[in-house]
């Protein structure tokens, strides 16, 4: 079973102004061949699936965990899309009728890449690319075979950071630019996990060849500060008391990658900090989260103080 957090994995800075076109290229993070959703469906089916787990309990927690740590990588490209599709939030705009509708307020909208991302989704986040191609079960691998899924897993990593880093330099909204160095430093400890699963089996060191684009990750200003706080040595136990057996791959001696900051791997017992989910204030003339929805307000502030 899952828990839920209701905070994000990482702070995310205010957008600096509604972008649908910077959302759309930050979509294929979400809902591209190697992106989150891709990631979390891979391994979160090979964990469902995972043969013989009481004896391979280091193997099993590995990516079991992992899938946790992923669901939350969906949970904040989402957010980020959804900020820089709408733009910062605002204090002020989500009550009323929102104005003359017959004016075509949103006649913007008709030229974006991803129409149907407003139109649909009204400026939210959905399992889809950056062209609005549908991700779908062909991207998840699930042999069964514990070598072909950690090669996968291993592939998988190496091609997500070929992605954002693509797609990092398509960006200049800081936004969407944090989600990339985030993504980045997070993605190479999986990399880098998933090598050291496959060389316990297979005495084979493919972590030599990381990193893969070979440009360190100090070269991204957005990862700078994620590296000194040594998040790149890090796995996080996302439970309050299991998978603890993959600290023997992810730890026992090993290091951080050559072109990294120094020092020891090591299994951190909770999740990071991460920072606040922001608001993503309403617009009543998108109907979102209706038209003229004083109501409602209402009605929840009744049943919030009912809750205390
Ligand atoms: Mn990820």
């Amino acid at each position: 079973m899952f828990l839920r957090i209701d905070r994000l994995q990482a702070e995310l800075p205010p957008p600096r102004r509604k972008d649908p076109n910077q959302a759309a290229a930050l979509q294929e993070l979400l809902g591209g061949k190697y992106g989150e959703m891709s990631t979390l469906g891979n391994y979160m089916f090979q964990s469902f699936n995972f043969r013989s787990k009481a004896k391979l309990r280091p193997f099993y927690s590995l990516v079991a965990n992992i899938t946790a740590e992923e669901l939350g990588h969906v949970e904040l490209v989402c957010n980020g899309v959804a900020m820089v599709a709408n733009g910062p939030d605002s204090e002020a705009d989500d009550s009323g009728d929102g104005g003359d509708l017959s004016q075509a307020p949103f006649a913007d909208m008709a030229n974006i890449r991803s129409a149907a991302s407003f139109l649909s989704h009204a400026g939210g986040a959905v399992p889809v690319d950056s062209n609005s191609m549908s991700w779908n079960k062909d991207m998840v691998t699930t042999t069964g075979n514990i070598v072909t899924d950690l090669l996968h897993n291993f592939h998988l990593e190496v091609g997500a950071r070929l992605h954002k880093l693509r797609v990092y330099e398509t960006v200049t909204d800081p936004c969407a630019r944090e989600v990339c160095g985030y993504l980045l430093v997070r993605g190479q400890v999986h990399a880098h996990a998933y090598a050291l699963a496959i060389k316990n089996i297979t005495g084979v060191a493919i972590e030599n060849m990381l990193p893969v684009p070979n440009i360190p990750a100090d070269r991204i200003p957005e990862c700078q500060k994620y590296l000194n706080e040594g998040s790149h040595r890090r796995l996080y136990r996302f439970s309050p008391d299991d998978y603890t057996e993959m600290k023997g791959i992810w730890g026992n001696g090993e290091m951080a990658l050559p072109g990294d900051p120094p020092g020891e791997l090591e299994v951190v017992d909770g999740p990071p900090e991460g920072g606040k989910i922001h608001d993503l204030t309403g617009m009543p003339s998108a109907f979102t989260p209706d038209y003229a929805p004083e109501e409602m307000y209402e009605v929840a502030t009744k049943l919030w103080k009912a809750s205390r």
